[in-house]
C-alpha cells in the first residue's frame, strides 16, 4: 500500500508541528517540500534527519521548473501548507502571497489531476471567511467566503480553485480552515511568539489599535490531530472548520502571558492599527467534532504554560 505523503511547507510552523505528530503517531513515510523562505526553521526539521521515514527536498511549488522532481513518483496524499502566511506582509508586498499561495496551489492540483497524487488536503484559514461582529455566531462552513486582505484573498482563492477541481474533475480534495494556531517553532513575527519573546527580554509589546481585536486560539498540537483526522477520514468535497474555541482580545492574551512571565503591564505599548484589521474570528467546529470525533484537547492557559517553556529552553539553550 502507498503511504507516502508529500508534505509542503514542512520546514514551517505548523508543517514541522505536523511532521513531527506524525513521525511519532503513524509508519507514514514522508517527503517534505519547503522553498525555505525566511518563515521556514531549519533546527524545527534537523530533528527529523534521523528517520528512516522522512527525506527533505529543497523546492518551490510555485516554480515549475521544480514539479517534475516533487512529482517523480505517485503520493498517498499533498497535504499543502506551503504558503505565505502572516497579514502584515501581504500588506507591504503582496505578490509572493499570489505565486505561492495560488499559483503553488494550482500547481499541486495540476499534479493531482494528472495522477501523481491520490488525494489532497489544502490548509486554509478563518481568515477566508472575513470579521465578525461581537454578536455574531461563529463561522461554519456555510459561511460566505469574504477575505479582507491580500493574505486572506490569496487564501480564499486556492479554496475557490480547490472547490474548483474538485466539482469539476471529480478530485478527492479536503479543505481544512483553522484558527490561530500557536506553540513551538512558529515565527516571532506572530503575535504570541512576539509577546512571549519580548516580554522574556523586557521589550515593549506592540498593540495594534485598541487591542480589542479578538482571535479563536489553538495549540497547534491540537490542530495537528485534527487533520491527521482529515487526511484518514475526511469526505472528499468537503471543508473542516477546525478552532479553539478560546476566544480571547489580543489584551487579554498579553495579560495572561505577562502575568505568567511576572511581568508589568507597563510593558504594553499601543500602535497605529493595521491597515483592514479584522475584528473578531471565531470558529464553530462542530462538524469536525461530530463528523470525525474531533475536539481540542489543550486549554489556551496549557498551552501557553508549554509554549512558555518551549521559548524560555530555546533562550538558555542559545546563550
Ligand atoms: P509558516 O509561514 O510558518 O510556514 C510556511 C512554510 O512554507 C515555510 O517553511 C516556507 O519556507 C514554506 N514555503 C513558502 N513558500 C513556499 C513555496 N513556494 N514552496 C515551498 N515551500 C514554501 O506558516 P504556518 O503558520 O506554519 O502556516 C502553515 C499553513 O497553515 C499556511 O497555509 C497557513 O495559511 C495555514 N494556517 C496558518 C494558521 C496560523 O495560525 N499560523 C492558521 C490557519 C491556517
Ligand atoms: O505585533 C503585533 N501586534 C498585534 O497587536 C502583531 C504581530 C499582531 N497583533 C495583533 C493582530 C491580530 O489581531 O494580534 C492578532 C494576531 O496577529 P497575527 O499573529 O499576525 O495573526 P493573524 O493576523 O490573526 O493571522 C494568523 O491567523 C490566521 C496567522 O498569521 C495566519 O497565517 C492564519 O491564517
Amino acid at each position: 500500500m502507498n503511504n507516502h505523503l508529500l508534505i509542503t511547507g514542512g520546514a514551517g510552523f505548523i508543517g514541522a508541528n505536523f511532521i513531527s505528530y506524525l513521525l511519532k503517531s503513524s509508519n507514514y513515510y514522508i517527503t517534505n517540500v519547503d522553498s525555505l523562505t525566511y518563515a521556514s526553521n531549519t533546527e524545527a526539521i534537523k530533528r527529523f534527519e534521523k528517520s528512516s521515514q522522512y527525506q527533505f527536498l529543497h523546492r518551490d511549488i510555485g516554480n515549475e521548473e521544480d514539479l517534475d522532481a516533487i512529482f517523480d513518483q505517485k503520493y498517498a496524499a499533498i497535504i499543502n501548507f506551503a504558503a505565505e502566511s502572516h497579514v502584515d506582509r501581504s500588506i507591504v508586498d503582496a505578490a509572493p502571497f499570489i505565486r505561492t499561495n495560488i499559483n503553488g496551489t494550482f500547481n499541486l492540483l495540476q499534479a493531482v489531476l494528472n495522477g501523481k497524487a491520490m488525494k489532497m488536503i489544502q490548509i486554509s484559514t478563518d481568515e477566508v471567511y472575513g470579521s465578525l461582529q461581537l454578536t455574531d455566531p461563529p463561522f461554519t462552513e456555510e459561511t460566505p467566503i469574504a477575505p479582507n486582505n491580500p493574505y486572506s484573498a490569496s487564501k480564499a482563492s486556492a479554496d475557490l480553485l480547490v472547490r474548483s477541481y474538485f466539482n469539476t474533475h471529480q478530485l478527492p480534495l479536503t479543505i481544512t480552515r483553522c484558527s490561530n494556531n500557536y506553540g513551538p517553532f512558529q515565527n516571532a513575527e506572530k503575535f504570541i511568539p512576539k509577546v512571549i519573546s519580548n516580554a522574556l527580554k523586557n521589550i515593549d509589546i506592540p498593540v495594534y489599535g485598541d487591542g480589542l481585536n479578538i482571535r479563536d486560539w489553538i495549540y497547534v498540537e491540537d490542530h495537528c490531530r485534527a487533520i491527521k483526522l482529515v487526511l484518514e477520514n475526511g469526505v472528499p468535497g468537503e471543508v473542516y472548520n477546525i478552532g479553539g474555541s478560546e476566544e480571547k482580545t489580543n489584551l487579554e492574551v498579553i495579560q495572561l502571558i505577562l502575568k505568567k512571565l511576572k511581568k508589568s503591564d507597563d510593558l504594553i505599548h499601543f500602535i497605529e492599527d493595521r491597515k483592514g484589521h479584522d475584528r473578531r474570528y471565531s470558529m464553530d467546529s462542530g462538524k469536525i467534532a461530530s463528523k470525525l470525533g474531533w475536539k481540542a484537547l489543550v486549554s489556551f492557559s496549557e498551552g501557553i504554560d508549554r509554549t512558555i517553556d518551549w521559548y524560555k529552553k530555546q533562550e538558555n539553550d542559545s546563550r
